[in-house]
């Protein structure tokens, strides 16, 4: 049975792969780390460990103890917060590339999920239906980081056989975990706020498009990946995925057929800037061609489970 480390666990997409890989894996055969305690559910949900990403040794020691073959390396700084960083961003989300790489070049484990980002993604890239395979030139520093470190992975892959496999992901919408420093982070406010307030302010104009998917698609992404056999895996940066594509009005319109007084407002910061570089919608073929993968969720059914778990967490 293979050993896992989810390094980064107590992060929105952390948290969630925590507990999916726990039920399929058992809670014994899957680590949780993170920098610290931020997530209790997580914490005291099995085995953590307190493991600094940019701290080889910590790393490697946390790979020893627990004869670990597998880490998903889900920390990382985002996209508006990498703005407010830019050298923070580039040390993090390189150095702990760059740790897991190599511990897999030196033998010390087999396995890597490493998530990049549709941030790989620029302006000069074709916004509609952006194909796998395109001109790549990200303005923020996290976007930066996604794209040099997909091209890594692909020479660590060619180089020394490193099984690593990637998920370009694009905005992720869940209800148990808040999203921290991303553009795409209104998606996720907007619910919350609808429930306890009545009443959003996007900080994201009324018509920006985004591509976006529901947590269990993501999740789903991630487990199938990594469950393909090796030589399926035809590419070695990161796959493009999608599921749907929207924008605020048109997410705000989905949420009032549930809450018909919801009332949005418009007020447009930084985050903006760093939306207007990014795709619409992603052609995703690649990876249904090559690993089966299939999303479930489209923007009413993702909405109808949004407020379904958020009325029940805020009685
Ligand atoms: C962000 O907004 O920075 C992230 C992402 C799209 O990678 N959610």
């Amino acid at each position: 049975m293979s050993k896992i480390l989810i390094i980064g666990a107590c992060g929105q997409i952390g948290s969630e792969l925590t507990f999916k890989l726990r039920e399929i894996y058992g809670g014994d055969n899957v680590i949780a780390s993170d920098i610290r305690y931020s997530n209790l559910d997580v914490v005291n949900s099995g085995i953590f460990e307190i493991v600094d990403a940019q701290d080889y040794a910590s790393v490697k020691i946390c790979i020893e103890k627990h004869n670990i073959d597998t880490v998903y390396l889900m920390a990382a700084m985002l996209s508006a917060t990498g703005e407010k960083y830019p050298m923070k961003a580039w040390d993090l989300n390189m150095d702990s590339l760059f740790h897991v790489l190599n511990l897999a070049k030196e033998g010390f484990i087999k396995k890597i999920f490493w998530p990049s980002s549709i941030a790989v993604f620029g302006p000069t890239t074709p916004t509609a239906n952006t194909p796998q395979h395109t001109v790549m030139e990200p303005t923020t520093v996290y976007g930066i980081t996604k794209q040099v470190g997909e091209r890594w992975c692909d020479y660590y892959h060619k180089k020394y056989g490193v099984d690593v496999r990637g998920i370009r992901y694009p905005g992720i919408v869940s209800w148990k975990t808040m999203p921290g420093g991303g553009t795409t982070d209104y998606a996720v406010e907007i619910y919350h706020k609808a429930i306890t307030d009545g009443t959003y302010e996007s900080f994201l104009s009324e018509n920006t498009e985004l591509p976006m998917m529901f947590m269990d698609d993501a999740i789903n992404a991630t487990v199938s990946i990594m469950q393909a056999t090796s030589s399926a895996i035809k590419i070695r940066s990161a796959y493009n995925i999608a599921a749907m594509s929207f924008t605020p009005q048109q997410l705000a319109e989905a949420i009032k057929k549930h809450i018909p007084d919801f009332t949005i407002t418009y007020n447009p910061d930084c985050r903006q800037q760093i939306a207007d570089t990014w795709p619409k919608s992603i052609d995703d073929s690649a990876a249904r061609k090559d690993w089966n993968w299939k999303h479930n969720f489209d923007l009413e059914s993702m909405t109808n489970e949004m407020i379904l778990q958020l009325k029940k967490k805020y009685e």
